[in-house]
């Protein structure tokens, strides 16, 4: 996807996965979020084998089409490519975004996770299409103990980024609306969807927040 408004258009909420906290099947949860407005996901499911990632991502992508909804998969090139991803969202741990831009060509969507002005800066400039930036309050969903940014960070960093910036960390329907007031062009969320009983609901409260 080239055009950036339409890029923006469907990172407004975007689903990350995390099946361990899925009160549902996990192929059920992505089902019901899109149906209720989810218009991104985000296959992050670090523990699988490849084979395991792989047959996962086929289904995913499957019903990720129909809806007509972006299929990014966290880290794996390889995997994205092979499940006909849209793209794939990188970490600070993964290969830098101009090597993967590479290795995929321009049509393919190339995210990064950012955590500071630094790295939202770095990654612009090594050819992102979009960053999520994060967290911006605590959350139960990020490994170790991670210092969350508080919104302020949001607009700090969006004043001074030109690609798309997608909020992430400890996102809720009580504080979606104040980060796309900072500017947040969509929200990212893991366990206010994957933890609800109610995935279609807790989809719907959250658009009608944005
Ligand atoms: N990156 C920054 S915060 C975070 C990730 C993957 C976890 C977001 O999970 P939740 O449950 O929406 O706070």
């Amino acid at each position: 996807m080239n055009n950036k408004k339409d890029l923006i258009d469907k990172l407004k909420l975007y689903l990350v996965t995390d099946r361990k906290i899925a009160k549902l099947p996990l192929t059920s949860v992505i089902r019901e979020a899109l149906r209720g407005g989810v218009r991104a996901v985000q296959l992050r499911e670090k523990d699988l084998s490849s084979r395991e990632l792989y047959d996962l991502a086929k289904k995913i992508r499957k019903i990720t089409r129909e809806k007509k909804a972006l299929f990014f998969i966290n880290d794996r090139i390889d995997i994205a490519l092979a499940a006909g991803a849209d793209g794939v969202h990188l970490g600070w741990q993964s290969v830098p975004a101009d090597k993967a831009r590479k290795l995929t060509g321009n049509k393919f969507i190339i995210g990064v996770s950012t955590h500071s002005l630094k790295e939202a800066l770095r990654a612009q400039k090594e050819g992102a299409d979009y960053i999520t930036f994060g967290p911006v309050y605590q959350t139960p969903s990020k490994e170790g103990l991670v210092d969350f940014k508080g919104p302020g960070a949001v607009k700090r960093v969006r004043e001074k980024i030109n690609i798309p910036l997608i909020a992430i960390g400890g996102i809720k329907e009580v504080n979606a609306r104040d980060v796309v007031l900072m500017g947040a062009d969509g929200i990212a969320v893991i366990s206010a969807i994957m933890a609800d009983g109610k995935p279609y609901m807790a989809a719907r409260r959250l658009v009608d927040e944005l």
